[in-house]
């Protein structure tokens, strides 16, 4: 049975809605890390999570990358949610007109023949406003290219035909049922 460590309940729901494959959640605290890159953040957590679980099991690490603001909030995107929210990263963008951005997935999975690494990103621009009740984090002020509505006015299945988590997990399981 493949675990999927996570402590965001939302992440879970995605991803349940995506596979019919035995998945079962499973909540560890593992570190992470401050790095440059989601890569190294998923890499670390995941070697902490195999060594204590000792199962095959994988992790998904996230981010909202900026343009108008090089990138940011990035590697740092769970403490800037905590932190200013949606409506800080509003008022950020009060003086730009370029609200392009993407949302980054890197998913980890380790088993007994070592650690593979999944990749997804959502582009797309951020709303003017707050948008929509449903999802969580970011997604009342992200609308994916070629949407007019955010992240949190879909359902989940739609949300996951277009983010950035949908299409790291779609490769994922494509390597899964080669392999498992
Ligand atoms: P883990 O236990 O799985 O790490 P987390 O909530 O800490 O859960 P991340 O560090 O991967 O998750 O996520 C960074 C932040 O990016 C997260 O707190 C959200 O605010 C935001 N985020 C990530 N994916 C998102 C999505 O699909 N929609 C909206 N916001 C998202």
């Amino acid at each position: 049975m493949l675990s999927f460590i996570t402590s965001n309940k939302h992440k879970w729901e995605e991803i349940q809605k995506m596979t019919d494959l035995p998945v079962e959640h499973h909540h560890l605290d593992y570190p992470e890390i401050q790095a440059d890159t989601l890569e190294a953040v998923a890499e670390f957590g995941i070697n902490f999570c195999y060594s204590a679980t000792q199962k095959p099991c994988f992790i998904e690490d996230s981010g909202l990358f900026i343009e108008a603001l090089s990138g940011f909030p990035g590697v740092y995107s769970s403490y800037v949610f905590k932190t200013i929210g949606c409506r800080g990263i509003l008022a950020l963008l009060q003086s730009t007109n370029n609200r392009n951005c993407f949302f980054k997935s890197v998913i980890a999975y380790k088993d007994e023949s070592g650690l593979t690494l999944f990749a997804g990103e959502s582009k797309g621009s951020i709303a003017t406003t707050l948008q929509g009740e449903k999802g969580f984090g970011f997604d009342p002020i992200f609308i994916p290219e070629g949407e007019s509505r955010t992240f949190a006015l879909m359902s989940t299945e739609e949300k996951n035909l277009y983010s950035h988590r949908g299409k790291a997990f779609k490769t994922f399981l494509k390597y899964i049922e080669q392999v498992r």
